[in-house]
């Protein structure tokens, strides 16, 4: 199946897709500049199964070769994986250039929408989404994730956006660009590493069958955009939250100190907070993604039966 000539939608996201399956899409900048090697691979892959587990096809997008790739191999997971930072973090302004030139590409949560939609997934796991940075009143470091959720028909399942963001301003800016924000069991926005933020959302929404509901009737109406699903990590998993906003507010010190601005940011935090808490951050970063992962497939099977 090819929509456009630069896209590439596997034989089984291409079946699954074509006989109204649950699809469920995922990202390939948190295997690349998310997390380190061999763990990014191997989160990846489980990320798969659980999503097979759950009934659900799963569809890992990335760009390989100039090609946009919706439904990747084994193989080509664990490429991206040992390349690590070496593979250009796609964004929006990157698909043109990257495909007229034949390179790689990992996908963010914005070109892993846009790849989903053009392939026909309706629904996308990960694990936080980019958001307005702290400063960003001067920096204007405003990630394209959430232009992207304004604009396209994807329900993108998180755990929250992490401490390294305003997360006031960033709800400010999904408000204001039409986004519904909603928390899964939850009335408080959930901050990736931690349950609480402080901050309220939209929605409570508590079973899939009534996010898929909800999604469906966004669809059905033909608005434009997406829709934000906040997810909870799981209790045993989340960290003390002293803990993790003291080596966040070190990390985002550091990042200003040093100058690092642009792309870098968010992929330069997410390291720097995983070296200060010793690796903590990374156990609690992988059973968020398994926990979204679940719901998003559970979601998928709900819209599918709609
Ligand atoms: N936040 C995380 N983990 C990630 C990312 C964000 O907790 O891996 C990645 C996602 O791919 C997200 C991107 O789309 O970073 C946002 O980058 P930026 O802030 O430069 O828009
Ligand atoms: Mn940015």
């Amino acid at each position: 199946m090819s929509l456009n000539k630069y896209l590439d939608v596997s034989p089984e996201v291409a079946a699954a897709v074509a006989a109204g399956k649950p699809v469920v899409a995922l990202e390939s900048t948190i295997i690349s500049h998310g997390m380190p090697y061999p763990q990014n691979v191997e989160t990846a892959l489980k990320v798969e199964a659980i999503i097979r587990e759950n009934g659900a096809v799963p569809a890992t997008i990335a760009i390989l070769g100039g090609r946009l790739k919706a439904g990747l191999t084994p193989k080509e997971i664990e490429y991206l994986g040992k390349q690590g930072t070496a593979v250009h973090k796609a964004s929006r302004r990157d698909l043109a250039v990257l495909c007229a030139r034949g390179e790689d590409g990992a996908t963010t949560v914005t070109t892993t929408m846009i790849i989903a939609h053009m392939a026909g997934v309706q629904i996308f796991a990960t694990g936080g989404i980019g958001g307005v940075h702290r400063g960003a009143e001067t920096t204007m470091d405003i990630s394209a994730d959430l232009e992207e959720l304004s604009q396209t028909q994807v329900m993108v399942v998180c755990a929250g956006a992490k401490s390294i963001l305003d997360l006031g301003l960033t709800l400010e800016y999904l408000e204001t660009h039409g986004v519904p924000v909603i928390g899964y069991g939850t009335e408080e926005l959930p901050a990736f590493y931690t349950r609480k933020s402080g901050f309220a959302v939209d929605y409570r929404i508590d079973t899939p069958e009534e996010l898929a509901a909800a999604f469906k009737a966004g669809l059905d109406m033909g608005l434009k955009g997406g829709m934000l699903v906040t997810n909870p990590i799981p209790e045993e998993y989340s960290m003390d939250p002293a803990v993790i906003n003291k080596a966040i507010d070190e990390a985002v010190a550091e990042a200003k100190a040093q100058g690092i601005h642009g792309k870098e940011t968010t992929p330069f935090l997410l390291a720097k907070i995983k070296d200060i808490t010793g690796g903590d951050s990374l156990d609690s970063n992988i059973q968020l993604v398994f926990n979204n992962a679940r719901l998003a497939a559970r979601t998928a099977v709900e819209l599918c039966r709609l």
